[in-house]
């Protein structure tokens, strides 16, 4: 190392559940190098390979690095570089003029661009809540199961991940874990090689299920028929922890009779999987001890989302597996973190206000929506951070038009001219994770981390929360919490609950959270019980227990559109990330659907073909390709692209529809029926 090497530690900001240890490599005021550390126990010195390429990411030519105005029309993506000071004084004077009408007709939209506290909703929130604008659902990934998860479990809590190791049997259940959780996996690997049986449950064969010892390829959106199933054959063949169930659940009669409804038989129909399937795998779990689920978002994305991971959550108790420490399931670990809202968020700010709440999954038709009693003011102002919707959010023909009125004044901070950037009216240079101060939750492990800026902001770029600090003094908010620095935000997020030196001298701290959370019951809820029977939900005139919900378009059954389409994650892309990153897009190639080799067949399509993926709400382009990956009825559309590198300027949320869940409210982007046919115009096809 020379004399001017110095190594930054940090945190990976990414929507990801294992939030890494990050060490940056600085050379002469630039980030050289991006690797894991070795010294943090999750980590364990690996990355995957998005982010070992985030230097390139920062030091991108293409990015954003000063203020920029619109020159053309909406959407164009035209712009000329403005100074700091005419871009905030023309936002300011813009939203000041709406909220002298009403502050509900400005719109944050925000989402996990990055997850650190600081710079997500640190500084903005703040500002929203004093300017009284609309409040944002943010529903877009994780809301129905985790909804479930509340309702059920109490809170989103559940196993320590690090015990997965020891577990006998584990259930990888609407999971990619190589793909989008690979310190799981390892995990994994390591209860694999002490001899656990690992079970994939998921439509597509992904390179999870091929390293399994089992693949369960059910059609999507039925995995509560199969989690009654498996509750059926635990009360058949009596697996079940009696004294578990007496001392600490709520319903078991109610379930019970409600799970005897649901033969192997029954449930294999639906699901679209051999009988013995279903059979064998209750046994393994019935039998079994310690037996882990490691339960993800991909299976809560139907309209039955909700109450799917309502029946899942269920099944540990059954069987006892909260007995033991490597027992039990793990949606999401995010319930464990006591961050200080109130002082971070300050919803005092809003001063006995309360505004509509608007769900970010239904951008489209909420910004194609007139005023009414009912909706409130029409959306005149959007101010975008963090989040690219033209792109990931659903039915995304209608999200695009709304972005283009004329008439809609748009913020977007950002480091690319994404898709959402290309249609605002001002965007604003933000910061990487490699420039500024953050401090991290996750959603996977229980360590908070703390992250460094290893590098001086690049051009003129400013963080979220210095950008929100600025435009808070612009428009004379001169509370003294808009004075605090990121730094000091830092320190807030967590107050006294977390050893901050600590955070400082190592970059992480763990949680004391328990070994086996729920050994002797005492779950966050209600009843301190995990509950079968939620009266939360009887009170809303819901169903009290979980049971099946039928996807809305759940494929064999439209006459114009038979087949069914979910669109997970590419695993070089971190949603809409990193797309523009020449080396990780040379990886993916070009926007892909998988589809078997039969529905091919009868269609004509050959691999490396470009198709036409189209139903009632639209249209997209891709490359097909003849897979095994995909089961037969079901195609696989790899997400998330940039619109405008994809051919003829669309991506998968063309077609994907704005309904929402049954808990909730989130969207239902693998609940999506298609049609599927070969581009045969050659002109076209090259375009
Ligand atoms: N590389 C990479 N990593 C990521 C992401 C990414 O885009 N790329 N995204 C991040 C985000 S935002 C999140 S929320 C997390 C979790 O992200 P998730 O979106 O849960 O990601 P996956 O782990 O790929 O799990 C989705 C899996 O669910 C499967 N699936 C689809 N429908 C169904 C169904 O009805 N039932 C069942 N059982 N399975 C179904 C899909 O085929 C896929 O393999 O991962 C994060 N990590
Ligand atoms: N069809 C389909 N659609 C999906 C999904 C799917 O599986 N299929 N997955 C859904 C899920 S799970 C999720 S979570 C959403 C994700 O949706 P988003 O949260 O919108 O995720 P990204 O597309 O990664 O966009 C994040 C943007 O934030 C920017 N960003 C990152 N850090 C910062 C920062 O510090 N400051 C600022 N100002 N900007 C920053 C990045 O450059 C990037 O453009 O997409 C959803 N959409
Ligand atoms: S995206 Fe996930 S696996 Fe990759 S570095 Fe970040 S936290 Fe780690
Ligand atoms: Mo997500």
């Amino acid at each position: 190392m020379t004399e001017a090497t110095t190594v930054v530690r940090g945190a990976c900001p990414h929507d990801c559940p294992d939030t890494c240890a990050l060490l940056t490599t600085v050379e002469g005021g630039r980030a050289i190098k991006v690797q894991g550390n070795p010294a943090h126990a999750h980590t364990d010195g690996v990355l995957c390979t998005k982010v070992s390429r985030y230097a390139e990411r920062t030091h991108h030519a293409e990015r954003v690095l000063t203020p920029l105005r619109r020159t053309g029309p909406k959407g164009n993506g035209r712009f000329e570089p403005i100074g700091w000071d005419a871009a905030l004084d023309e936002i300011a004077a813009r939203l000041t003029a709406i909220a002298a009408r009403d502050p509900q007709a400005i719109l944050p939209y925000s989402y996990a661009g990055t997850m650190g506290l600081v710079q997500s909703e640190g500084m903005a929130a703040r500002f929203f809540h004093r300017l009284g604008a609309s409040l944002l659902d943010r529903t877009i990934c994780a809301a129905a199961g985790g909804e479930g998860f509340v309702q059920t479990l109490g809170g989103k809590v559940g196993m320590k991940v690090e015990h997965f190791a020891e577990a006998r049997l584990i259930l990888i259940w609407g999971s990619n874990s190589i793909g989008s959780n690979l310190h799981f996996w390892k995990l994994a690997q390591q209860a694999k090689r002490d001899g656990a049986r690992l079970v994939c449950i998921d439509p597509r064969r992904t390179e999870t299920a091929d390293k399994c010892h089992e693949h369960i390829a059910l059609k999507p959106g039925t995995d509560a028929a199969l989690a009654l199933a498996l509750m059926h054959e635990l009360i058949v063949h009596d697996w079940l922890d009696h004294d578990y169930i007496a001392r600490h659940t709520l319903g078991w009669e109610g379930l019970r009779e409600r799970a005897l409804q649901w033969s192997p038989e029954r449930a294999a129909a639906v699901c679209g999987v051999p009988v013995q399937q279903i059979v064998d795998l209750a046994h393994a779990y019935g039998t079994t001890k310690p037996a882990a689920i490691r339960l993800n978002y991909g299976m809560q994305r139907v309209r039955g989302g909700g109450n799917a991971a309502r029946a899942v959550a269920c099944l540990p108790a059954l069987v006892g597996a909260w007995r033991h420490r490597a027992g039990g399931v793990l949606l999401s670990s995010s319930g464990q973190f006591p961050v200080r809202r109130e002082a971070l968020y300050r919803p005092d700010l809003l001063a006995g206000r309360s505004p509509r709440t608007l769900n970010m999954s239904t951008i489209g038709d909420d910004l194609l929506r007139e005023a009414s009693p009912a909706f409130g003011p029409k959306v005149e102002a959007l101010i975008v951070y963090n989040s690219n919707p033209v792109a990931v959010a659903p039915e995304s023909g209608k999200v695009a038009r709304g972005f283009a009125r004329e008439d809609l004044f748009t913020v977007v901070l950002e480091h690319f001219l994404t898709d959402t950037a290309d249609h605002a009216d001002i965007v604003l240079p933000a910061t990487t994770q490699l420039e500024h101060w953050d401090i991290h939750t996750s959603y996977g492990h229980t360590d908070v981390l703390l992250n460094r800026p290893a590098i001086a902001p690049l051009g003129q770029a400013r963080s979220n929360a210095d950008i929100f600090r600025a435009l808070a003094a612009r428009m004379g908010f001169n509370e003294p919490c808009f004075a605090e620095d990121d730094l000091t935000l830092c320190r807030t997020a967590f107050g006294d609950r977390v050893d901050f030196q600590r955070l400082l001298d190592t970059g992480w701290a763990s949680l004391a959270v328990p070994e086996a959370p729920f050994a002797n019951g005492d779950f966050p809820t209600p009843s301190g019980k995990c509950e079968f029977h939620s009266e939360r939900l009887a009170a809303q005139g819901l169903d009290p227990l979980p049971d099946h919900l039928p996807n809305a378009e759940p494929g064999g059954t439209h006459p114009d559109y038979p087949l069914a389409m979910i669109s997970p994650p590419a695993r070089n892309f971190l949603n809409s990330s990193f797309v523009n990153v020449q080396s990780l897009r040379d990886i993916e190639g070009r926007p892909l659907l998988e589809i078997h080799a039969d529905d091919a067949a009868v269609r004509g399509i050959d691999s490396g073909q470009m198709v036409r993926v189209f139903n009632e709400r639209g249209e997209y382009r891709c490359v097909a390709e003849v897979s095994p990956r995909a089961r037969p009825g079901v195609v696989n559309g790899l997400g998330i692209w940039w619109r405008k590198l994809g051919p003829f300027g669309t991506n998968v949320n063309e077609v994907t529809s704005q309904r929402l869940t049954d808990l909730g409210r989130g969207p239902t982007f693998y609940d999506c029926h298609v049609q599927v046919a070969p581009l045969v115009d050659a002109a076209e096809a090259a375009a």
